[in-house]
C-alpha cells in the first residue's frame, strides 16, 4: 500500500463480487457528494443538497452519456458522523457483477479513486472515530466464524479491551508527570514519594497482568483450537473430519496416501470454536507430492492445541502409532480408535486396553466408526472435556476486555516487562531519570495496541489484511 492522502475520495464495491440482492459500493471523502451527484439522477435536488443519514431512490447512470446503469437506493453520510469521518455515500444497488463493475467504473470516472484494502477503516481510525485495537476488531468480526470469535471481536470494538489499556496508560502518564516534574524541576519539585510510586507502578502492574491473562482464552477465540488430525495412511482421518463436520470435506478413498494437502475447516464443538484439520497419513513415502503432504503434516502438528491420533481398530495399535505420539511431543492428545465396526464387540474393550497400555494411560480413547457416524459424539464431548482440562476454553468473553490478538498481547509483555524494569530501579534506589526511562517504554507499548504510537509501517501492516471496500 501506498501512502495515502485522505485529500482524495476513495470507492469501492463493498459487498462481495457475485449475485445477490443487493451490492453496495461506498464512496468516502471531500469529493464523495459531488462524485454521487455525477452519477445520480431523481426527479428531486443535487445529491450536494441531501441532508445527513438520508436514503433516496434514483438511477444510476453513466456520467458521459446519462444512460442508466442501475435502478439504486443512495444514502448520505456527512462529516464527521459517517464510519470514516468524511462525507460518505453509499450506493445499494443490485447485486449483479455487470451492474456493480458498471456502477463502480462511472464512480471512478466521476473523480473517485478506488481504495486500498482497509482505507475506509484506516481512514475512520485516523480521523478519530476509532482507534487501532477498534479498527483491528472490524477485521476481526468480519472474519469471525464462531460466535464466540463474534462476541471477542465485537467488544473489542465497542472499546472493551482499549478502555483499559487506556485506563493504564493515562495512569502511567500521570507517575511519568511526577517523575519528569522532579527531573525538569529539581529545585522546585521534590522527587515523588517512593511508596506512592511503588504502589502506582504495581496496581498498574496488576491491571495489565490480569488482562495478559485472558489472552489464551482470547486467542482461542478469535482463532478457534487447532485440533489436527493424525495417525497412519487409511486409518479414517478423512472420513473422521467430514463426520465431525457432518458432510463429505475432505476426499475420502480406500487408497492410501488420498490426502496431501492440509485441510482446514471450522466447526464449533459445544460452543468451543474448532478449527479441525486433516493431514496426510504419516509415512514414508516415493511420491514427491505425498511427501510434501506429509512434511506439511508434519509441520501442522508443532502447529496444534490437540491432537486426536486415530489407529485403525481392526489393525490394532502398531509401533508407527507409537512413533507418532512421540511426535506429537506431550502435545494434549486423544486416541480415536476408528473402524470399530469392523471388530466384534466383546473386543472394544481389549481394544481400549491395548492403547492404555501401548501409547499411555492417561489417554483418553474414544472408539468411533466414522463411516457408520457412531461415537462422534463421544468424540466431540471428550474433545470438549480436554480443552476444557487444558484451560483453553471458559471465561465469559463479550463483556470484559480479552485480548485475542497476538499483536497486542506481545506489546502487553513488552510493557509489563518495561513495568518491572521499573519496580526494580525503584527498590534499588537508583537515578529517577533511569525510571523515567521505563516508564516512557510501557507508555508507548500500550500506545501501540490502541494506535497512539503506531508507525506507519505497522499500520501499512494491518490494514493491507482488510478486504476492499471495508
Ligand atoms: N469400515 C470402516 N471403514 C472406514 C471407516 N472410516 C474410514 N473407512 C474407510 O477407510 C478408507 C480410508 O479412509 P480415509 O478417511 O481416506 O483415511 P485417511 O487416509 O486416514 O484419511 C476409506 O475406504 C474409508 O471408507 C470406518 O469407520 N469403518
Ligand atoms: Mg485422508
Amino acid at each position: 500500500m501506498e501512502a495515502m492522502s485522505t485529500a482524495d475520495t476513495i470507492a469501492a464495491i463493498a459487498t462481495p463480487i457475485g449475485t445477490s440482492g443487493i451490492g453496495v459500493i461506498r464512496i468516502s471523502g471531500p469529493q464523495a457528494l459531488d462524485v454521487a451527484d455525477k452519477v445520480f439522477r431523481t426527479k428531486r435536488d443535487s445529491v450536494k443538497t441531501f441532508p445527513s443519514h438520508t436514503a433516496h431512490h434514483g438511477k444510476l447512470v453513466n456520467p458521459s452519456t446519462g444512460e442508466p446503469i442501475d435502478d439504486i437506493v443512495l444514502t448520505v453520510f456527512r462529516a464527521p458522523r459517517s464510519y470514516t469521518g468524511e462525507d460518505v455515500v453509499e450506493l445499494s444497488c443490485h447485486g449483479g457483477i455487470a451492474v456493480l463493475k458498471t456502477a463502480l467504473n462511472a464512480v471512478l470516472q466521476s473523480g473517485a479513486r478506488l481504495a486500498e484494502p482497509g482505507e475506509f477503516t484506516k481512514r475512520a481510525f485516523l480521523n478519530g472515530k476509532i482507534d487501532l485495537a477498534q479498527a483491528e476488531a472490524v477485521n476481526d468480526l468480519i472474519r469471525a466464524k464462531t460466535d464466540k470469535a463474534r462476541r471477542v471481536a465485537l467488544s473489542q470494538l465497542d472499546g472493551a479491551l482499549s478502555l483499559q489499556v487506556r485506563a493504564a496508560r493515562d495512569r502511567i502518564l500521570g507517575v511519568l508527570a511526577a517523575v519528569e516534574a522532579a527531573i525538569d524541576f529539581p529545585e522546585d519539585v521534590d522527587e515523588p514519594d517512593p511508596c506512592w510510586l511503588e504502589s502506582e507502578i504495581t496496581s498498574v502492574r496488576c491491571a495489565l497482568g490480569k488482562l495478559m491473562q485472558t489472552f489464551s482464552t482470547g486467542r482461542i477465540y478469535r482463532e478457534g483450537v487447532r485440533v489436527v488430525i493424525t495417525g497412519r495412511v487409511n486409518v479414517g482421518k478423512s472420513s473422521l473430519l467430514n463426520a465431525l463436520l457432518r458432510h463429505a470435506r475432505a476426499i475420502v478413498t480406500p487408497i492410501p496416501g488420498t490426502t496431501r494437502d492440509v485441510i482446514e475447516e471450522c466447526l464449533e464443538i459445544k460452543g468451543i470454536p474448532i478449527v479441525a484439520i486433516d493431514t496426510a497419513g504419516l509415512r514414508p513415502t516415493q511420491d514427491p507430492v505425498e511427501q510434501i503432504g506429509v512434511e506439511l503434516a508434519q509441520r501442522t502438528l508443532q502447529s496444534a492445541d490437540l491432537a486426536l491420533l486415530v489407529i485403525d481398530a481392526s489393525q490394532g495399535v502398531l509401533d508407527t502409532d507409537a512413533e507418532i505420539l512421540r511426535q506429537l511431543e506431550g502435545r494434549p492428545a486423544v486416541v480415536v480408535v476408528n473402524k470399530i465396526d469392523l471388530v466384534p464387540p466383546e473386543e472394544h474393550s481389549l481394544i481400549v486396553d491395548e492403547c492404555r497400555q501401548k501409547l499411555g494411560p492417561q489417554l483418553p480413547v474414544v472408539l468411533t466408526s466414522a463411516l457408520g457416524g457412531l461415537g462422534i459424539e463421544d468424540l466431540e464431548n471428550t474433545i470438549a472435556d480436554v480443552v476444557e482440562i487444558a484451560g483453553i476454553s471458559d471465561a465469559a468473553a463479550g463483556e470484559t476486555a480479552v485480548v485475542s490478538n497476538i499483536r497486542h498481547q506481545q506489546a502487553l509483555g513488552s510493557a509489563l516487562d518495561s513495568l518491572d524494569q521499573a519496580l526494580a530501579t525503584l527498590r534499588s534506589r537508583r537515578p529517577i531519570d533511569l525510571l523515567s526511562v521505563d516508564l516512557t517504554a510501557a507508555r508507548d507499548a500500550l500506545g501501540l495496541i490502541t494506535g497512539e504510537t503506531a508507525t506507519e509501517d505497522l499500520l501499512e501492516r494491518i490494514f493491507s489484511e482488510f478486504c476492499i471496500g471495508k
